[in-house]
């Protein structure tokens, strides 16, 4: 116990110490550890009434197109709901529904190319090396498999078009969607859940008169599939997904649909259901694959579909709702955000539906939405990334393609990592474990790739994967040609780490955190000008520094990721106390890595050499060496200003307009700088149709999910930040925002803060502690300092002095 007293304090100085942040007591009104008695302490947990009603989608209008649709998910289910009046539609996912099989894409001509391409990087003979990757190094097939859908779930001849009083919604309070109207003098509605806690989805119908309720149930589906019921009342739809760049199909998958009606008949031909004058009707679907890891399609499809089903069959619905609820609410409750005054009127979301706010946000004029949009994120996280389930895609669980943008993979040159960003901050660590499982299949994958095209240890990642743990660069050179998406990775094991303090799992995630240095020990080559040591051959992920090239050695954002890989491994080996001559060893490689540099245009420089300003693309979508900014904590106000003036400078060259996930990265980083008008400034571009679909997805055009969940981090970083050694609160706070609430963030060093404030200042803040570890709060220049006992909250009053009488 003791000892783990020490290292969490330990790893907190560290975080102090990187930050550049030696002695905060002397910044402001610090309070020594005799003012910890002055510190109120109470018990107490945010309870429902703090919830705002910034919780519900709503819309008067069916969906007319996928993107009006709305998600329903439990981290392995996935259901778009359409919500129409004569016909339903729900468009299906199952997480480990891809094309292709197991396969290992590491090309075995790749070693025998490497010296070669090296020689010719570092002689710039650029197009030459590219070309040299393409043809040798590059993955057997280039390109990766897609995630697919499953297909659709329709009830068609429900009655006439003909309604008044719809409604269309979506609670993230309860994980629930609904649509409801009035028809005939009859009020019908419809409710849909997708329970994780007993693996199936549910939908329920009913009307406010007896024997109102008929449809016709069937399936169908782009993939290769047979329908057929069983019984009266069951629609069994067998399939298998597509093959992909030669690698042929291999999961099988099974969707079964059974119709519970109290009422009425229901009766079945050879490929439909039908209900007639039922009073209720309940829908339950249960989707299995063969899918069982990335080297395993020997599944029993089939049996996970009727195990799931038999099971919740007969559970009343009100049963399976309560469960599916309470299960939800545990992670989606714990944080609660409030951006407007307190009680003020609802106007903006009780008269304007949901894609009407978007279509009319300004600038400031409707902070309820970006509430609305923050809440979306984590109930998004929730829903499609949950234990036992796969990581968040690029479509997060929801794509109704057979060929989805990008393969709906997982991009890991930004786009998986940013899905997981809110995770620690917004408190959903659960919503990690699917991403740690795939970093623990990587690790084995991505030895093979090491050793096959490197002759190194370890293991290695590069800029994309998928369901079958691909590690090679594919996608050609100038956009795959990148090592370090494994390291990138290994950053969230870290951050799960700092935000808990759990040993535990610290000790499960150490030796993925070594085998990636590993990999980086054997790798990594001396560039001749400076003798530092660097990543070669690579990219600065997708930007060219010269016409048509990308590749390089040592781009800035790859030594950044390995100064926090280095980092988080030497760290750990502290803390699990293992490995101090290994630690040793890695200490001495991480001070020969290439520094960060600044440029002629006083720019933080993205490459080695300073070709910032004659790069091509000056606007460039990916700001890749101001990771080191966010989400990385190299570069901080108090600890490095000459960098952090040159990120600035950088980020202001790379301009404002951008893709949506670009935009949310930036909104990250003017929150990292403390300018929260400039942030929410890139909030509100993105809450524009432009990027923002009527269902709240982010568009990258058509949609990709790593928008919402960036945004969801910058609104937090607007908040608080806990990067710097230092829980800050409100560190950006944009004018447009003068009041508000938020509790239940989390803050690295174990702790959950809550904070409100009035006409831009802060009324009180109250911090729980989780470890017995010391805490340093800034609120502007003060800084308050205080040890902690793990359970306790500490109430905090606007000047940081005392708490409120
Ligand atoms: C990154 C981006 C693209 C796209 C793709 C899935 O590589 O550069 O814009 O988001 O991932």
């Amino acid at each position: 116990m003791q000892r783990n007293k020490i290292t969490r304090r330990t790893v907190l100085q560290a975080l102090t110490a990187a930050a550049g942040v030696t002695s905060l007591s002397e910044n402001g009104t610090a309070a020594n550890e005799k003012g910890n008695a002055q510190l109120k302490t109470a018990a107490r947990e945010p309870n429902a009434s703090e919830m705002t009603t910034d919780t519900v989608l709503w819309y008067r209008r069916p969906a007319s197109g996928w993107l009006e649709a709305l998600p329903i998910g439990n981290g392995r289910l996935g259901a778009m709901i359409f919500g129409g009046i004569a016909q339903e539609k729900l468009q299906l996912n199952e997480g480990t529904l891809w094309a292709g099989g197991p396969h290992d894409y590491t090309s075995p001509e790749g070693l025998q190319a490497l010296p070669e391409i090296r020689r010719l990087v570092f002689a710039g003979e650029w197009g030459k090396a590219q070309n040299l990757v393409n043809a040798h190094f590059l993955g057997r097939p280039g390109s990766q498999t897609p995630y697919q859908t499953v297909g659709n779930l329709t009830l068609t001849n429900m009655g006439g078009e003909n309604a008044s009083d719809y409604r269309r919604d979506l609670d993230l309070d309860s994980a629930t969607a609904r649509v409801s109207y009035t028809r005939d003098g009859v009020r019908y509605t419809r409710e849909a859940f997708v329970s994780a806690v007993d693996q199936v989805m549910v939908l329920r119908l009913t009307a406010d008169q007896p024997g109102k309720i008929g449809f016709r149930l069937a399936f169908d589906s782009p993939q290769r599939t047979t329908v057929a019921t069983e019984g009266t009342n069951t629609l069994v739809m067998k399939g298998i997904g597509g093959e992909a760049h030669g690698s042929p199909d291999a999961v099988k998958f099974q969707a079964v649909a059974r119709v519970l009606p109290e009422g009425g008949s229901v009766q079945a031909d050879q490929s439909a259901i039908t209900v007639n004058g039922a009073n209720t009707a309940t829908v339950l679907v249960s989707i299995g694959t063969s899918y069982r890891d990335y080297q395993d399609t020997g599944g029993d499809e089939a049996a996970e579909a009727q195990r799931y089903l038999k099971a919740a069959e007969h559970k009343s619905y009100a049963r399976l709702r309560e469960a599916h609820v309470a299960d939800y609410r545990k992670l989606f409750r714990r944080v609660s955000i409030r951006l407007g005054p307190e009680g003020r009127p609802r106007e903006k979301d009780t008269v304007h539906s949901t894609d009407e706010r978007v279509a009319n946000y300004k600038d400031g004029d409707d902070p309820g939405l970006a509430a609305l949009h923050f809440q979306y994120g984590r109930y998004l996280l929730i829903s499609c990334s949950r234990p036992g389930g796969q990581p968040a895609t690029l479509q997060g669980l929801w794509n109704d393609s057979v060929d989805p943008p990008w393969g709906s993979k997982y991009t890991i040159n930004i786009n998986t990592e940013m899905n997981y960003w809110p995770a620690a901050p917004t408190n959903l660590m659960e919503c990690y474990t699917p991403l740690f499982h795939m970093i623990s299949d990587l690790a084995v994958a991505g030895r093979r790739t090491a050793k096959g095209l490197y002759g190194a240890n370890g293991w290695v990642c590069h800029h994309n994967t998928d369901a079958w743990r691909g590690t090679a660069p594919v996608d050609g050179s100038f956009w795959g040609m990148w090592p370090s998406g494994g390291a990138w990775l290994c950053k969230s094991l870290w951050d799960h780490y700092v935000f808990t303090l759990d040993r535990t799992a610290l000790k499960q995630s150490y030796p993925l955190l070594k085998g990636a240095v590993e990999f980086f020990l054997d790798a990594l080559v001396e560039e001749p000008s400076h003798h530092w040591l660097v990543t070669c051959p690579s990219i600065s992920p997708e930007n060219g520094h010269h016409p048509d090239a990308s590749i390089c050695a040592g781009p800035t954002m790859d030594m950044q990721i390995l100064r926090d890989l280095f980092d988080a491994a030497t760290q750990a080996s502290e803390v699990l106390g293992v490995d101090a001559e290994w630690r040793a060893r890695v200490h001495t490689m991480r001070a020969r890595l290439a520094p960060m540099q600044i440029g002629r245009q006083g720019q933080l420089q993205e490459w080695l050499e300073d070709w910032d300003a004659g790069a091509p693309e000056q606007n460039h979508r990916h700001v890749s060496h101001l990771y080191g900014l966010f989400p990385s904590s190299q570069i901080t106000k108090i600890g490095t200003p000459d960098l952090f003036a040159a990120a600035r400078k950088s980020l202001e060259t790379r301009g404002d307009p951008a893709t949506g996930w670009s935009l949310a990265w930036k909104i990250n980083l003017w929150a990292r700088l403390q300018d929260g008008d400039r942030a929410h400034k890139l909030l509100a571009d993105l809450l524009t149709p432009e990027h923002t679909a009527p269902n709240l997805f982010d568009l990258h055009p058509p949609f990709q999910i790593d928008g919402n969940f960036g945004a969801v981090s910058g609104v937090t970083e607007m908040m608080l930040q806990s990067h710097a050694g230092e829980i800050h609160l409100l560190p950006a706070l944009p004018t447009a925002w003068p009041d508000g609430a938020v509790t239940g963030l989390r803050a690295r060093g174990a702790f959950t803060v809550d904070v409100a404030w009035q006409a831009g200042k802060l009324t009180h803040a109250s911090i729980v502690s989780h470890s017995d570890a010391p805490c340093t709060v800034r609120l502007g220049d003060k800084v308050l300092k205080f040890s902690t006992v793990a359970g306790k909250r500490y109430v905090l009053d606007a000047g940081m002095r005392h708490p409120p009488s």
